[in-house]
């Protein structure tokens, strides 16, 4: 089984990019990787599933999240089939989560994943570092959500990009709306996450703060609220984000 066998079946399964690193030039490079999982692991495969721009474009919380919750999906189910795959063909092979579940305990409290998809996707060549922060690709810009697989076959790497993909336009910085990027991928990662997780766990929290301390009509009015309201929805699809400014605001790659 070769690197083109690996991405033909990537794309057969939904991926946008697929893209393959050598596991010591990530050790050099000292990209974020908890190896203790699989340390036997030589490639690791970096795929992207691409979002719709239209449905980025349109203003509408509700069809951003959809448009999410598919396009995480999709990567996970790639990574998926594609750990089994290789499974089946004797090597071992680990999926890593595109989003959630990640590791709460403290010191990395939601905010490490087991794996740095962006750095792993850099060194893929998939895309690469643009002045959001974010891996940028070509072919759809930003608007792609990453998993990765790591895997104790040995494959051909697909070398990093030749030139960047960011043209320093800035969009991304201007329109933040919490202003939380500066440039050069640098974030305020509290200012974002304000934004994006206003109805996630930060929201969680503001619940049960005002309820410890609330009587009974100052309860009823919290259950009630907006809020609320959205958490219980944001429970139910699993996803919480409502802002892809950064993602959206970028020209290149665009539909
Ligand atoms: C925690 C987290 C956040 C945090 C913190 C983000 C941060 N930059 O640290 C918050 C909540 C702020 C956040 C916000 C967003 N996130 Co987020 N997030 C993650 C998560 C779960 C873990 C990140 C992690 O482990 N970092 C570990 C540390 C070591 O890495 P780091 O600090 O991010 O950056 C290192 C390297 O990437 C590198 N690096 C970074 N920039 C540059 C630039 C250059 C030039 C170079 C050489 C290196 C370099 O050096 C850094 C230090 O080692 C990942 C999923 C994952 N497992 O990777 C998604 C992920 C990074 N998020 C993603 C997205 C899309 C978003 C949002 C758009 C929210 C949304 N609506 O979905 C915003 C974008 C904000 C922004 N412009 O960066 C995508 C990015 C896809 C892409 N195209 O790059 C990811 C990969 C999820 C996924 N599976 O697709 N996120």
């Amino acid at each position: 089984m070769d690197t083109e066998a690996i991405k033909r079946f990537g794309y057969e399964h939904g991926a946008s990019i697929v893209g393959v690193a050598d596991v010591e030039a990530l050790v050099n490079k000292k990209v974020q990787i908890d190896y203790s999982v699989l340390p036997e692991a030589k490639s690791v495969i970096s795929i992207a599933a691409a979002h719709s721009s239209t449905a980025l474009d349109c203003g509408n919380i509700q069809l951003m999240q959809s448009d999410t919750i598919f396009t995480y999906r999709t990567a996970d189910s790639v990574a998926m089939h594609m750990a089994r795959y290789l499974e089946k063909n004797g090597y071992k092979a680990l999926a890593v989560p595109a989003f959630i579940p990640i590791d709460m305990s403290p010191g990395k409290d939601g905010m490490i994943g087991l794996v740095d998809h962006k750095a792993i996707g850099a060194e893929a060549g998939v895309g690469a570092f643009g002045e959001s922060g974010l891996l940028v690709t070509l072919e759809f810009g930003p608007r792609v959500r990453l998993s990765s697989v790591l895997t104790s076959l040995e494959l051909e790497p697909t070398p990093p990009l030749a030139d960047e993909c960011c043209t320093h336009c800035l969009k991304c910085v201007d329109s933040c709306p919490s202003k939380a990027l500066s440039g050069g991928g640098k974030i305020d990662k509290k200012k974002c996450g304000g934004e994006i997780f206003k109805y996630g766990l930060r929201g969680w929290m503001r619940f049960w703060k005002d309820a410890a301390g609330a009587n009974k009509e100052e309860l009823d009015a919290l259950i009630r609220s907006r809020n609320f309201k959205e958490l219980w929805q944001n429970f139910m699809t699993g996803n919480y984000y409502y802002c892809w400014k950064c993602q959206s605001a970028c020209p290149l790659g665009r539909a």
